[in-house]
């Protein structure tokens, strides 16, 4: 099986490293020619519990991505996983130019919402799967470390399943599951991942905007009353426009978000490590996504909107 995994940041690296290592054919595309050679000439090492996996640089496939239709056309590839960001999905998209008549299986990872969208409509055949995971892993030299065993889920979206509901899709889901169980992630193809997206962006709406604020790491917003009480208002606001958008999430949210910041207790969230190294954050696909969603009812989401321009407000330009 030819896996394409697309972005060689610490996930990607993660389940690239690891479905090559347990026998797949994995393509790791990058966004600059300068990373693919490194990985090219150094290899790659997962280290997990202490253990490290070396895949020596005879076994790592790394291109930039600019070259990803080019090969594609060559030798196509069975799934892509897209382990970029929110705010690299227009450069892929540009990249993918040439790749609409093709029937991809994409399977995206990223925070917030909008791109699915994007992403159907700049390649209308291919099939679009969402994925969630708690998986976690740092950068190390010529590799990763993983952050202990996450849990994996990926699905396609009602709307997607509705148009297209055949037994071939149905197997093709189950033999990725296998793939990535086999490469020692835990991982379920689910028929309920609107569900489980809605509750990522309800987690990364209260968690992240606040982390990137006080820069404190996500289990620091428990540890003094002001900073809970806000998250608490997030909370409430984005139930409310839950509630008036018909989404139902089934479990107690607020417990969950609890217990997200004492499990990542020592994290520092993706919107905080964008802002301390002054990239672009995801902020308009999640609180962004959230205002919209208020819109959209006629509600407003003053505390969602105040996240939004707080972090949109912070740009690099340095005070020389
Ligand atoms: O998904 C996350 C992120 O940082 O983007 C959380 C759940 C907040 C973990 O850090």
């Amino acid at each position: 099986m030819v896996i394409d995994v697309v972005g060689a940041g610490s996930l990607g690296l993660l389940y690239g490293g690891k479905l090559q290592a347990a026998g797949n054919a994995v393509r790791l595309w990058t966004r600059t020619s300068e990373q693919a050679e490194e990985l090219r000439l150094h290899g790659l090492t997962i280290t997990e519990q202490g253990e490290k996996t070396k895949l020596l640089p005879e076994y790592v496939e790394a291109y930039p991505i600019s070259e990803l239709s080019a090969h594609w056309h060559h030798q196509p590839g069975d799934w892509l996983f897209l382990m970029v960001k929110q705010t690299s999905i227009d450069d892929v998209i540009h990249n993918m130019d040439t790749m609409k008549e093709y029937i991809l299986n994409i399977v995206c990872f990223q925070n917030g919402m909008g791109h699915i969208e994007k992403l159907q409509a700049a390649l209308p055949l291919s099939r679009v799967y969402r994925a969630v995971t708690t998986e976690g892993a740092k950068r190390a030299e010529n590799g990763v470390i993983r952050a202990g065993e996450g849990q994996t889920w990926f699905g396609r979206d009602v709307r997607t399943r509705a148009i297209e509901e055949d037994t071939t899709a149905n197997l093709q889901d189950l033999s990725l599951q296998a793939r990535l169980q086999q490469a020692g992630f835990n991982c379920t193809a689910s028929n309920q991942i609107d569900k489980l997206i809605y509750r990522k962006l309800l987690i990364n709406a209260v968690i992240n905007p606040l982390t990137a604020i006080w820069r404190i790491p996500n289990g620091e917003l428990l540890q003094n009353d002001y900073r809970v009480k806000v998250m608490r208002h997030l909370y409430d606001e984005a139930v409310a426009i839950y509630k008036a958008n018909e989404i139902m999430l089934d479990i107690d949210m607020w417990e969950e978000i609890l217990s997200v910041c004492r499990s990542t207790a020592s994290n520092t969230s993706s919107m905080l490590a964008d802002v301390v190294q002054g990239r672009r954050t995801e902020v308009e696909s999640i609180s962004g996504q959230m205002v919209r969603m208020a819109h959209r009812c006629g509600l407003t989401a003053p505390q969602h909107e105040l996240m939004l321009y707080l972090i949109e407000g912070i740009r690099p330009e340095g005070v020389s």
